[in-house]
């Protein structure tokens, strides 16, 4: 009987190390004898005395037992010696430096974050079966998450359950996650995070909340996390009861003083405000007849005193049946360059539409010389699948830092951009729209997990690669047998351009279904803007598809430098890609491939079909070595992916044959539906 329990006990276990919550932090037994006999001996104790390392002292004693099967013990000559010293000479103080000799692992920084970025690192290393020395800084200051979390707990295009915060419990009960939560950023190097939406409830500014946020700011602290609020720009009449919210009034700007004092006074080192403004609705200082300078500058000089940041957005576009959404956000603040107060950090989309599974990267990003600007990406995957489709977005980030921007006239990554060399920024900074929620797995899909830790990895390093930030992630959650890695670690690098293929190919942007922008729906043509339609983005008519912006059409092209635009400018030399961002191809122009436009755009989307069912087959293959727990739900999220990919194929592939007039490319097997059986899909998926 005993027995049976103990297995029964030991089968429980089993599951709940398998169900995705300790993301990459469960800290499977190392089996591999080279780094046992490289670890072992050096780990055997622990070396500190600074009391601010206990944080990382902990993450120590509960990964070393479970890693290397030993318990460290306490003090001694030899052993892993984690040292704060102020005097150390390092290119930024929230680096690191580690050093081996002998029987010892010495990890030692600045400040206290940089040996608990340094002990991360050490594990990472252990799981990655590597030999860990050198000096090691992040090259971007803020490296930041962004939670679109709404007070009442719902998270604006989040996939995976509810919101983390529970602002009812706060500040009395702090959920044990929300520690788990500062572990797993501080893990990556990730300090800031902005906690709401940038669609802002004013209520966050309240004192009734502010106590909550304090809370909040506390348990992450130790772990090198500075809390931010996204704000409402109205919040001074909302809440404050002012007549309104013009940031050029002296009670305006009195209240957002007092605010931020009332701020300072409960949390000293509050990161800051993320500010969208005037931007779908939202409030802003244009509202006044003010502009984004006044805007964000008045918030900066209330921040200032106390050494706070504001972030504000550039995702502003106005409504033009005829205009172009793409030029708006470049038309809008590229005039102000140079005016913005010095902390102040303008935060861009990476692409100029909104993050559409490929987009060209923003003009803006190689327009402002005298303004930072902080790198948006979503990690969220809003029009990327949501959370049943296998995206792993690293491809995407790493295409989009290492565009040559060709600023300057020389080779210029935006990654470079962003570290502030080209420039010479002020402030550095990379965000991510989060992903996560309350699903016990914080991500929903499992594979979802990657993209938060890639956002992280590459905030910390812009110039690292999908491919190995890939297999680090593999390694320490699903499996360390080389052959499952790199197997899973190509399917992972195929999965963008998968989604791609039978979602968006050539370039086909923003044909998502309308408002909650998942599945297929290129024929919406009404919207409550002319720029949220898909008529207004393909403009597919009976001679082909496509946008152009070339001086011929917007010419938004006239946005980048010429040395960047030339290649895009012309039919001839644009790359496949990026086709239809900037022409509207005729359906039989001739590709490289000898194909005429529309059968290589229609190829594209049954390829990406087959694509899937090979990565169905290919998932199969890891069976018994992965988790099993995990094993199950990709795969069930495939068979889900594959059901929609068709989906996808068919409304494309059938409608757009409305304006092309032309038959199947031979071979391929026309969709089993008609256009309106298609359309009927979609509509399920509407909220009205
Ligand atoms: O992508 C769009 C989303 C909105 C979002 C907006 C933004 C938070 O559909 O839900 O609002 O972008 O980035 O502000």
């Amino acid at each position: 009987m005993k027995r049976y329990l103990f297995i029964l006990l030991f089968l429980c276990l089993q599951v709940r190390a398998e169900d995705g919550y300790k993301l990459w932090m469960s800290y499977s037994k190392i089996e591999d004898p080279k780094t046992l006999n490289f670890y072992k001996p050096r780990l055997q104790a622990i070396v500190w005395e600074d009391k601010d390392l206990e944080v990382a002292v902990e993450e120590v004693k509960l990964a070393i037992p479970k890693l290397l099967g030993i318990t460290p013990k306490k003090g001694g000559k030899n052993g892993l010696i984690l040292k704060v010293n102020p005097q150390i000479n390092i290119t930024n103080p929230e680096g690191y430096k580690v050093s081996v000799s002998g029987q010892s692992i010495t990890i030692e920084a600045p400040r206290s974050v940089g040996v608990l970025y340094g002990v991360f690192h050490l594990l990472r290393c252990i799981q990655t079966g590597q030999e860990p020395a050198g000096e090691f800084s992040p090259k971007i200051q803020h490296r930041m998450l962004n939670h679109w979390d709404n007070n009442n707990g719902t998270i604006e295009r989040g996939y995976a359950g509810m919101s983390l915060w529970k602002w009812y419990e706060l500040p009395e009960r702090l959920d044990p996650r929300y520690k788990d939560y500062a572990r797993a950023n501080a893990s990556l190097g990730i300090n800031a995070t902005v906690i709401n939406n940038v669609n802002a409830s004013a209520r966050f500014l309240s004192s009734e909340y502010l106590v909550k946020v304090k809370a909040l700011a506390d348990v992450f602290r130790p772990y090198g996390i500075k809390v931010y609020l996204s704000v409402n720009f109205a919040s001074p009449r909302i809440l404050g009861k002012l007549p309104d919210a013009d940031p050029l009034k002296p009670e305006v700007q009195k209240w957002w003083k007092e605010k931020a004092d009332e701020i300072y006074s409960l949390i000293p080192d509050f990161g800051g405000f993320l500010v969208k403004a005037n931007s779908e609705g939202e409030p802003g200082p244009m509202d006044y007849g003010r502009t984004h300078v006044d805007g964000a500058n008045m918030l900066a000089k209330a921040l200032k005193p106390h050494g706070g940041m504001v972030f504000w957005r550039a995702f502003v576009y106005a409504p033009d049946p005829k205009g172009d959404r793409f030029k708006a956000a470049y038309e809008e603040f590229k005039p102000y360059d140079g005016q913005f107060d010095d902390n102040v950090i303008i935060q861009v989309k990476n692409g100029p539409i909104d993050f559409m599974p490929r987009e060209p990267i923003s003009p803006l990003f190689t327009a402002m010389e005298k303004t930072p600007l902080a790198m948006e990406f979503q990690v969220t995957q809003e029009y990327l699948g949501w959370a049943t489709h296998w995206v792993y977005l690293a491809s995407m980030f790493e295409e989009c830092l290492k565009t040559d921007t060709r600023v300057k006239n020389r080779k210029t990554t935006l990654s470079e951009i962003l570290q502030g060399k080209t420039f010479g920024y002020r402030h550095t900074a990379i965000t991510g729209v989060a992903n996560t929620g309350s699903d016990r797995n914080w991500t929903g899909h499992p594979m979802g997990q990657a993209n938060w830790y890639a956002l992280g990895r590459m905030a910390w390093d812009p110039d690292l690669g999908a491919k190995e930030i890939a297999q680090e992630w593999i390694s320490q959650t699903l499996s360390r047998d080389s052959k499952t890695v790199s197997d899973i670690q190509s399917m992972m690098l195929s999965t963008r351009e998968i989604y791609v293929n039978y979602t968006s190919p050539f370039g086909l942007h923003h044909v998502m279904g309308e408002g909650h922008h998942f599945g297929p729906e290129p024929w919406v043509e009404k919207a409550p803007r002319p720029d949220w339609t898909a008529l207004y983005y393909h403009k597919a008519d009976e001679k082909g598809i496509g946008f152009d912006r070339t001086n011929t059409g917007s010419n938004a092209l006239a946005q980048y430098p010429k040395e960047f635009s030339a290649p895009f400018s012309s039919l001839e030399t644009c790359p496949e890609e990026f086709l239809l961002w900037f022409h509207h191809v005729p359906w039989d122009r001739k590709l490289k491939n000898g194909d005429i436009f529309w059968e290589a755009f229609v190829k594209k989307f049954y390829q990406g079909v087959k694509e899937v069912e090979g990565l169905q087959r290919d998932w199969e293959k890891v069976k018994g070595k992965v988790p099993q727990e995990t094993f199950e739900n990709v795969s069930a999220r495939l068979k889900t992916q594959h059901k929609e990919a068709i989906w996808w194929r068919d409304a494309c592939v059938l409608y757009f044959q409305t304006f092309s007039k032309k038959a199947l490319p031979a071979g391929l097997k026309a969709p089993e539906r008609t256009l309106e059986e298609v359309k009927k899909i979609v509509d399920v998926y509407h909220i009205r």
